[in-house]
């Protein structure tokens, strides 16, 4: 028996510093209208889909930095998603920057929530792996303040069960970390959704330039096949501000192959009929945990950060 879900990754192209939350929202709407046309029951947005990367500039005055944050999700510009959604029967992931009052202080998560086909909110999740560096570093051709604007996640990498599979998500860099995978397959993740911003120039190692693809890849496709799952990855694209910025969305298999692909830098759908029985070609074989996992010996993973590193280096 199989258990499908066409998914769409929505792939935008760039968006401008000025650009209104308002058009951004068509664009996003113009999408997920197509993917539903196309008979997709989940369409999958980018990381901080409804603004510019803002953390590649330095803002000294906290109102400025604050118009590139949700206060309330749905806001008055997003409720459209919501309500569209529900009409078409959708659901959707999108990646936005949240303020929120907790603890008695104002608190900033780069997040991204899931949304059921009926437009409701079925789950959120905080980026716990937040590149980049907290202090102004002007030999930098662009900033990326991650580390000063927002707080690492305090969700954990929760699972959902919904649209016919478990799905997890995940936010850009923290593709590149192995144990998020692992996590989110050890409840039975089918499927991890994920968007990306990521700049095909790093400054603090430039020689790395020429193989961002490969390395957004090579990561996405070993956490696929060593975690028997789906992956949706799903960047914002192009010249955007003048920063170059990574495409090449996906859909990879629990084999790890890449099954679609964007082709262009701009505002794109593509496409996957997925199925979730596939990941127990993988779950009940060649990485099947309860049989082969020795998490007596991997301790070391979960009881310190790094190998005596010290926290200074430069991301
Ligand atoms: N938005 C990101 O998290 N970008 C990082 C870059 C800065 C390395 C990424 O992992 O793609």
């Amino acid at each position: 028996m199989r258990r499908m879900l066409a998914v769409a990754a929505a792939q935008l192209g760039p968006i401008g510093r000025e650009e209104p939350k308002t058009a951004v929202v068509e664009r996003l709407l113009a999408l997920m209208r197509e993917a539903a046309a196309r008979g997709c029951g989940l369409v999958v947005f980018p990381e901080l889909a409804l603004t510019t990367f803002f953390p590649r500039w330095y803002f000294t005055e906290e109102a400025e930095l604050d118009r590139f944050f949700e206060t309330a999700m749905p806001g008055e510009e997003t409720l459209p998603l919501f309500e569209t959604a529900a009409e078409l029967g959708i659901g959707f992931y999108l990646g936005y920057a949240e303020l929120v009052i907790e603890e008695g202080r104002k608190r900033r998560f780069n997040s991204s929530i899931l949304v059921g086909p009926d437009g409701r909110i079925l789950g959120k999740y905080r980026k716990v792996h937040l590149p980049g560096h907290a202090e102004h570093e002007p030999w930098r051709p662009f900033q990326h303040l991650e580390k000063r604007y927002f707080e690492p996640g305090d969700l954990g990498f929760p699972v959902w069960r919904a649209m016919g599979g478990t799905l997890g998500m995940a936010i850009c860099n923290d593709r590149r970390w192995p144990e998020m995978y692992r996590v989110l397959a050890l409840q039975g993740a089918e499927m991890l959704l994920l968007g990306y911003n990521t700049p095909l120039h790093y400054p603090p190692v430039p020689q790395h330039d020429h193989l961002q693809a490969f390395h957004s890849h090579l990561c996405m496709q070993a956490g696929a096949y060593q975690n028997g799952m789906w992956v949706v990855a799903v960047a914002k694209a192009g010249r955007e501000e003048g920063c170059d910025l990574l495409g090449q969305s996906c859909i990879i298999a629990p084999t790890g192959e890449i099954v679609a692909m964007a082709g262009t830098l701009e505002d794109e759908l593509i496409l996957h009929d997925c199925d979730f029985e596939r990941t127990r070609e993988i779950k009940e074989h060649i990485f099947n945990f309860a049989l082969h996992r020795r998490p007596e010996t991997y301790g070391l993973i979960t009881a310190m950060p790094g190998a005596g590193q010290e926290a200074s280096g430069r991301s």
